[in-house]
């Protein structure tokens, strides 16, 4: 019987109680058991409408007896339970229940995505998921969760940017060198692009990897990674931005509205 990795959020009504009692939901869940649950983490909120309220956040580990699909209808369902509309992206909700990592299996289909793709670089997701997971593997970056969280938090404030076609590369520093004044192109290479945030002392341990995927190239190893598609670069640019914020909040404020 295969271990869910399960992530919670709630910043609607009285989060903690709706994580707490969420977790009690999903040991009760027919075909469900909780093995391991975090602490609860009061986080900022990161992207999605200005002016929303702080989140409560957990992890948890499941024993679950069915296919991935049907995981992931029995948490929308729990957050239906509890109150959950879905209106606005990213908005703020009662409930949020994401599958972060079913074992090593990575799943890609037009529902579910599996590792969670942005679970890397996000501390509200990371931070709760060690506590439960550490030695778990990430199935695509080579490395245990603990790992990836060492090197968000204690890694150099800088950027990666490595795949893809060198001026798709060049574009995508250019863009996020416009974000905000601090952001700064400290190293061009054949194969990569290193940005500096602020002034770090060194830029050899990069928090953050943002990796441009195309059929050639290929995803290495070990950093909290944001793999964007080839070609979509509006849109790649808009999740570029929120991955950037869950290691640099304030980082480009005064374009928040646009
Ligand atoms: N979830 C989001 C967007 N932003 N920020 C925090 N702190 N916690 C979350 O769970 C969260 C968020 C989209 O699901
Ligand atoms: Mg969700
Ligand atoms: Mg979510």
């Amino acid at each position: 019987m295969p271990e869910v990795l399960v992530a919670l959020g709630s910043n609607l009504g009285d989060s903690q109680a709706s994580v707490e009692r969420a977790l009690e939901r999903l040991d009760a869940t027919e075909g469900f058991s909780l093995l391991a649950a975090s602490s609860l983490h009061s986080t900022a909120p990161v992207g999605g409408p200005a002016g929303q309220g702080g989140f409560t956040n957990a992890a948890a580990r499941v024993q679950v007896d069915s296919s991935p699909r049907q995981v992931l209808t029995t948490l929308h369902n729990i957050e239906h339970d509890f109150g959950r509309l879905r209106d606005e992206y990213w908005g703020p909700r009662t409930l949020d229940l994401d599958i972060l990592l079913i074992e090593e299996r990575v799943i890609q289909s037009p529902l579910l995505s599996i590792p969670h793709p942005r679970m890397s670089f996000r501390p509200f997701m990371l931070d709760p998921a060690v506590e439960i997971a550490g030695q778990w593997q990430h199935p695509k970056l080579e490395a245990t969760l603990q790992e990836l969280a060492d090197r968000l938090h204690q890694g150099n404030d800088a950027i990666l940017l490595y795949g893809g076609l060198s001026h798709d590369r060049s574009w995508h520093a250019r863009q996020l060198a416009r974000l905000d004044p601090r952001v700064q192109v400290a190293l061009e290479e054949d194969d990569r692009v290193v940005l500096s945030v602020g002034q770090p002392s060194s830029i050899d341990q990069p928090r953050l990897a943002i990796f441009l995927h195309t059929p050639s190239s290929r995803l290495k190893a070990g950093f909290p990674t944001l793999t964007l598609k080839a070609g979509l670069r509006e849109e790649a640019l808009f999740d570029t931005r929120a991955a950037l914020r869950c290691l640099w909040p304030d980082l480009g404020r005064d374009d928040l509205a646009g």
